[in-house]
């Protein structure tokens, strides 16, 4: 991708006034040589309500409307999966880099369309994955990168709580597929982050909770292209003395000593022979953030600052479309597998 000449300060809109665009809108304003400037919702009174808060006049409840009437340099979607393809296309085709929430599509071949999209039109795109960005999740790459344990052999990145994220996105109850597509997606994508890309993965889930139709319990296998066998475990419904969301904890061996990434943020490196090294990795609390979110809010400021340095530099985003299809397919893979009572999977596409 060729450099851009940056302009002074990027002019963005934001689409999707919903429950967590308020943290895009906080993440936006903190961030210096951005503004966003255009708004829009199909539900007037949210995008009313967004538009009174962050003082953003211009406001549209069309999307299309939107992007006949503003120059934008890009758009940030934050609407629920079933719109991105649809709004990612439109972005396309006005030309318009984009950034898209996750889940970025509904199936495989919907993304794959909308990478393909943005490609032909030349404008970058990145999915809105964020779990990578956590402050803690950085600690573990640095201390993974800083060679204390040798070559890793063996992972496990694990979510598990009883928080109810219910009550905040009610569609999170109805829908046919829950804890995969909407938390392991960001836990699979931490196991790539740490481990690399995946070859095989088996994969069991099951429903505790029996007010919501999807499932929310989930446990995979995953072998990794440099030899590493990672479990990924994922839970909303595990009662514990100290509820832990949204930490993710994880654990690594290496040939010369470990990793964990235990709770209240602590990092332990133990290298064999010396002592073990701790590290406080809490996530800073910023003025429009409250516990326990102030992880995931961080983490939107620093992929949102990803985002923008992407753009400056003229390079693809770290979790551009092209690479999120990666993790969608590992998510697809999870359910084929746990579907056929958790027989093993070929990245490939092959059932083994
Ligand atoms: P929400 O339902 O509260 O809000 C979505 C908003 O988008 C609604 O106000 C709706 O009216 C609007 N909308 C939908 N389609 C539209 C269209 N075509 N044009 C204009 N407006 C449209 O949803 P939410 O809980 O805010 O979640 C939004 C997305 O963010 C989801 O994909 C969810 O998975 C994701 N999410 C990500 C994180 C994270 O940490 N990355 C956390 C929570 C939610
Ligand atoms: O990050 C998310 O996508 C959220 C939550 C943390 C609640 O799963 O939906």
């Amino acid at each position: 991708m060729a450099a851009r000449q940056t302009p002074s300060i990027r002019k963005g809109a934001l689409i999707g006034c919903g429950f967590f665009s308020v943290n895009h809108l906080h993440a936006w304003q903190q961030l210096q040589g951005v503004e966003i400037v255009a708004l829009c919702d199909a539900d007037a009174e949210r995008l009313a309500v967004a538009a009174a808060t962050f003082g953003i006049t211009q406001t549209y409840r069309s999307a299309q409307e939107l992007f006949e009437a503003q120059p934008l340099d890009f758009v940030d979607i934050a609407t629920t999966v079933s719109s991105h393809r649809a709004l990612v296309e439109m972005a396309a085709r006005h030309r318009v880099a984009c950034i898209c929430q996750k889940p970025f599509a509904e199936t495989l071949e919907d993304g794959a369309a909308m990478v393909a999209c943005c490609k032909e039109a030349g404008v970058p795109l990145m999915v809105h994955e964020n779990f990578r960005w956590q402050a803690p999740i950085q600690a573990v790459r640095a201390a993974l990168d800083e060679g204390h344990i040798g070559e890793p052999f063996w992972g496990r990145v694990s979510f598990r709580s009883a928080f109810d994220v219910f009550s905040g996105q009610p569609y999170l109850a109805t829908g046919e597929r829950f804890i995969l597509q909407d938390l392991g997606i960001h836990i699979i994508d931490i196991a790539r982050y740490l481990f690399g890309e995946v070859d095989t993965l088996s994969a069991s889930t099951r429903r505790v909770n029996p007010d919501i139709r999807g499932e929310d319990v989930a446990t995979l296998m995953m072998r990794h292209a440099h030899a590493v066998t990672s479990i990924v475990d994922c839970s909303y419904a595990t009662v514990l003395e100290h509820e832990l969301f949204p930490q993710t904890l994880v654990e690594i061996d290496g040939a010369d000593g470990t990793i964990r990434l235990g709770a209240g943020y602590e990092l332990t490196i133990k290298r064999r022979g010396a002592d073990p090294i701790r590290r406080d990795c809490a996530p800073p609390l910023h003025a429009w953030a409250q516990r326990p979110w102030h992880n995931i809010q961080d983490s939107v400021l620093n992929i949102q600052r990803h985002w923008l340095q992407a753009l400056d530099e003229g390079r693809d985003p770290q979790t551009s479309g092209a690479d999120n299809l990666r993790t969608l397919q590992l998510v697809e893979a999870a359910y084929a597998s746990a579907a056929r009572g958790q027989v093993t999977w070929d990245i490939g596409g092959q059932r083994l």
